[in-house]
């Protein structure tokens, strides 16, 4: 028998909904009238709910979402796009959905997109920079950048290009076509395709076999990904990563010990591994 998943809210927003089922956190974007449009304000909750999700060290694995079951996300609300970015309450133009791609991909925890319906312009960036995308048989995926006079040249190109390969990715952004499930699968732009009525119940069971795994494991394997596309950036995480560890150390202690009783650390009883 399928599982009962209940959501206990995390905490309450205006343009997102933030809840967790035990070790799994769910941020979802609650626009359901504009197929889940994010305007600055969205994405900043969201910012806020991954930084949550990044320091509770009960949550293990994230989904993101939106709700609805029509659209994952259908990108910035062209609405609020102004002068320079897309314009909030405060009127400042902004592009933060940049700031929340690097978060997703810093997070050192796996962030899964769980994609019913539309997954369009930013809405289609944001489930290409998440680790997996588990997708309902009604998911469309596309860019619409040069038919709405806009681009994502970032992770919306490189990393795509990285997923799909270089040809599919210029294909992708060059006719702005969109893509049903079955054709984002055959192209490894989504990790597996269900029913719109399994796609919760398949993104809690992967969540789980995720949360059974060792999370400095996955940490460390989320960093390694990484480091391999993002530069000094991602040898930044990895290395923080490695310090982390060493931290953890007798040999490491030993360092700080020495320091704190004002002696000379003694390090010579430690290894020197081959
Ligand atoms: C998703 C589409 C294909 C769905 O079509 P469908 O099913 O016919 O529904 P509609 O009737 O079109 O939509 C239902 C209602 O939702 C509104 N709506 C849909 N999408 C948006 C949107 N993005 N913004 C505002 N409203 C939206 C419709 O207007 C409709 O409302 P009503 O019922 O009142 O008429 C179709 O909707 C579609 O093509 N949508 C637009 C997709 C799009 O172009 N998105 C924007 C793409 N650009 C970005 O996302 C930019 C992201 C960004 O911030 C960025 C980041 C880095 C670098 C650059 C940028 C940049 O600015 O480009």
């Amino acid at each position: 028998m399928a599982e009962q998943i209940t959501w206990t809210p995390i905490k309450e927003f205006r343009e997102i909904l933030f809840t967790q089922h035990g070790g799994i956190a769910k941020i979802s974007i609650n626009r359901p009238q504009v197929h889940n449009a994010f305007t600055p304000l969205t994405v900043q909750e969201m910012i806020e709910a991954m930084d949550i999700c990044r320091n509770r060290t009960d949550i293990g694995v994230i989904i993101l979402t939106g709700e609805g079951g029509r659209a994952f996300c259908s990108g910035g609300d062209q609405s609020v796009r102004g002068h320079g970015g897309y314009v909030g309450e405060d009127t400042v133009p902004r592009l933060n959905v940049l700031d929340l791609q690097k978060q997703i991909r810093s997070i050192p925890k796996p962030v899964i997109a769980m994609v019913a319906g539309w997954a369009i312009g930013g809405g289609h960036v944001l489930h290409v920079v998440c680790d997996l995308t588990i997708a309902a048989e009604n998911a469309r995926f596309g860019q619409t950048g040069p038919k709405v006079g806009s681009f994502d040249g970032g992770f919306g190109a490189s990393y795509l290009a990285r997923i799909v390969g270089q040809k599919k990715a210029r294909e992708i952004w060059f006719l702005c076509d969109q893509y049903d499930a079955q054709e984002a699968l055959d192209m490894g732009l989504v990790n597996k395709v269900v029913p719109l009525d399994k796609l919760e119940e398949t993104t809690v069971a992967w969540c789980h076999k995720i949360l059974e795994k060792s999370p400095l494991a996955l940490r460390m394997l989320k960093s390694s990904f990484n480091a391999e596309l993002d530069g000094q950036a991602g040898i930044q995480e990895l290395a923080g990563n490695a310090t982390l560890l060493y931290y953890l150390s007798e040999e490491a202690k030993e360092g700080k010990n020495a320091f704190l009783e004002k002696r000379t650390p003694d390090f010579s009883k430690y290894p020197k591994f081959p």
